[in-house]
């Protein structure tokens, strides 16, 4: 008896990722933006494989990201953006609707499609994570595309019954 597990690695080669960053806000998503590029470039992505499409708000980037999925021509979408809360009931309506909409996506694409959103209370907050205190969700989101892509590309070429043979780095026997 075994059971094969099995993980995305975070290897970037050979990728062509998009990446949909929204301007609101955009001292914020800047440096999101900034961050899924490092993580990219680190991780073996060719800078000239990686397409940026800037949106005017949240509210924006899912549409965009279905059609950019629907192109076929990338192996991932990255979405960015920073929804702060104001004084007015807008920050429910598109931080809930954003985040619906990036999920509606990537259920319905055949690539995955990263939700790498910040809402936030206030813009400390936002700023702790854009790349200070906690991180930055911008290159967390980069990684996370990353793995999934080489999850789906697996999951994809798998055949039953899954035999020794067809393990590959993916696969691990316990
Ligand atoms: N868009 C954001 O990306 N972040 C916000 O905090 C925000 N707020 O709070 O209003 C915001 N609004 C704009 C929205 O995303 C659309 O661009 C606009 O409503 C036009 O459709």
């Amino acid at each position: 008896m075994m059971t094969w597990i099995h993980e995305g690695q975070l290897d970037g080669t050979g990728i062509k990722p998009a990446v949909v960053v929204s301007r609101f806000n955009n001292f914020i998503t800047k440096k999101l933006l900034d961050g899924a590029l490092d993580c990219l470039e680190r991780h073996g992505v060719n800078t000239d494989d990686i397409n940026v499409f800037w949106v005017p708000g949240a509210w924006e980037i899912a549409p965009v990201a279905v059609r950019i999925a629907d192109t076929g021509l990338f192996d991932c979408v990255i979405c960015l953006g920073a929804v702060i809360r104001g004084e007015t009931p807008h920050f429910e309506y598109v931080s809930a609707e954003s985040a619906k909409g990036v999920s509606q996506a990537a259920m319905l694409a055949d690539v995955p499609v990263i939700y790498g959103i910040i809402t936030a209370d206030t813009v400390e907050q936002a700023v702790d994570r854009a790349g200070t205190k906690s991180g930055n969700k911008g290159f967390d989101a980069a990684m996370t595309a990353i793995e999934m892509t080489a999850l789906y590309e697996f999951v994809e070429d798998m055949e039953e019954p899954i035999d020794a043979g067809d393990a590959d780095q993916e696969s691990t026997e316990t």
